[in-house]
């Protein structure tokens, strides 16, 4: 399997399809397709990419696109239990959250856009950017107390799961922007920028050259 990614600093959506394809346990090669080069802006560039997004999995001949869809694709694959937690109630709130994460928190994804080689400690959130960081932490803690804190794993439901890979952005974006959270909330998001693959995307991240400009500064496209 091939999976198409943009630059790791600033894509969040590769960055998930990343993780679930390591969470599959199944083998993949990774190509990395610089985002907003002339050869992206003219399309060139995106002949593998059906929907003209990253990341794409290219399955033996069969592409798959959008994190999400990759998500499902690999966990039938690779095996559900190592996606989605086996007892129906985890389940259901792993799926309503992977989803709502998926298709939510508008104003957070795009006034912190994700930058791996930045900071911004004095950003100041928006009142809704502050009720998505709420909500987040919100269900974060469902997860924990209903159904993570059995275990020694610091993750949403015990064992890394879909629900981890969804709202890894989300964590980096906490840290980058200094978003003000809970200290279990802080806690996770130390467990996930330590978590083995975080850290080898990070590095990856920052040393990265290739130029880009458009969420170089907090509130996202630059005029
Ligand atoms: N819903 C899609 C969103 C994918 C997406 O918007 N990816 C961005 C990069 S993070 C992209 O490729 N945008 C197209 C562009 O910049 O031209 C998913 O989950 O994969």
């Amino acid at each position: 399997m091939k999976l198409i990614i943009g630059n790791r600093a600033f894509s969040s959506w590769s960055l998930r399809g990343w993780l679930a394809a390591k969470q599959s346990g199944l083998p993949f090669d990774t190509e990395l397709v610089p985002m907003d080069t002339p050869e992206w802006l003219s399309g060139e560039a995106k002949r593998e990419m059906p929907s003209g997004t990253v990341p794409v999995l290219w399955d033996h001949g069969t592409p798959v696109w959008d994190s999400m869809a990759i998500l499902l694709w690999l966990a039938d694959k690779g095996g559900h239990d190592r996606f989605w937690p086996r007892e129906l109630p985890a389940r259901a709130l792993c799926y309503a959250m992977v989803a709502e994460m998926h298709s939510g928190f508008a104003p957070l994804r795009a006034g912190c856009p994700m930058n791996l080689k930045e900071r911004f400690p004095d950003f100041a959130p928006t009142p809704e950017i502050t009720a998505n960081v709420t909500r987040i932490a919100a269900l974060w803690r469902e997860a924990r107390d209903n159904f993570g804190s059995a275990s020694d794993l610091p993750w949403l439901f015990g064992a890394f799961s879909a629900a981890d890979v969804m709202f890894a952005p989300v964590v980096t974006r906490i840290d980058t922007y200094g978003l003000p959270v809970p200290p279990e909330t802080r806690a996770y998001v130390d467990a996930i920028l330590a978590h083995p693959w975080m850290a080898e995307w990070i590095a990856l991240a920052r040393a990265e050259t290739f130029p880009f400009a458009r969420y170089l500064v907090p509130g996202g496209i630059p005029a």
